[in-house]
């Protein structure tokens, strides 16, 4: 492993470890939305790492528009639709719901998702929002600004769960490249590990398919590789 890898993986290692385990375990989930939910978010963001560690704790699978910094292909439409540049903003085609704030995000959720209840971690709102800026500490400068990139006709996809260490570095690169993609959470005990397996042929994550180029791949590494050769300008 060379040093920038190394450092990668354990400023990554540090960021999961500020807010253990959540997100990586699957809550009761009480059906499935017919369309997917739509988060529009970026990854260094504290307050949209709670709103994504709750999607990934009901092992929901939303559409995520990345808005980096300086981004220009989906901010504009939040401002629109919402009224201000403010993220996470949540959109629920089902219930025709949309939603900034974190804590309202994932009461929402867990409310129309989940059991009713968001657990512990999601709950405590001190402790939330300052353990997931001491993440977002760890990595200040990744998932954050903007990269020129090309825009992909079709929705990437990747496995995921959130406290991952490699997930994370997969995630901040189709943020910082505004690549829309799906989300496919699949935490520990999630009833979707099976599928998944039989897509992937083994749990591992992160895992991405791009239908735009036909290209299946684990490592996070390589994943970040590829996103950036294959669609930054
Ligand atoms: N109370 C809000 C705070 C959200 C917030 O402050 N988000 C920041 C990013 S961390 C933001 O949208 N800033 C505007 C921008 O990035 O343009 C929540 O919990 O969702």
């Amino acid at each position: 492993m060379d040093l920038t890898r190394l450092l990668d993986v354990t400023t990554s290692t540090a960021a999961s470890a500020a807010r253990p385990n959540f997100g990586n375990v699957h809550y009761e989930r009480a059906k499935i939305p017919e369309q997917p939910l739509e988060l529009y978010e970026f990854e260094v963001c504290p307050y949209c790492r709670i709103a994504r560690e709750a999607l990934s704790a009901l092992s929901l699978d939303p559409i995520v528009y990345p808005c980096p910094k300086g981004g220009r292909r989906f901010r504009e439409k939040v401002k629109q639709e919402g009224g201000r540049y403010q993220f996470p903003y949540l959109v629920d085609p089902n219930t025709a719901v949309a939603m900034y704030e974190s804590a309202d995000i994932v009461d929402y959720l867990f409310a129309e998702y989940g059991d009713g209840r968001a657990p512990w971690f999601l709950r405590q709102r001190g402790f939330a929002v300052s353990t997931s800026m001491l993440a977002s500490g760890f990595r200040p400068f990744k998932g954050r600004q903007a990269v020129p990139s090309r825009e992909p006709e079709k929705l990437l996809e990747l496995y995921s769960y959130e406290g991952s260490p490699f997930c994370r570095i997969a995630r901040e690169a189709l943020c910082e490249l505004e690549l829309p993609h799906r989300i496919r959470n699949v935490p520990r005990r999630s009833p979707d590990r099976d599928d998944f397996v039989a897509v992937s042929g083994k749990m591992r994550v992160p895992y991405l398919l791009d239908p735009n180029t036909g290209t299946q791949m684990f490592e996070s590494d390589a994943i970040r590789r590829y996103l950036y050769t294959t669609y930054a300008r």
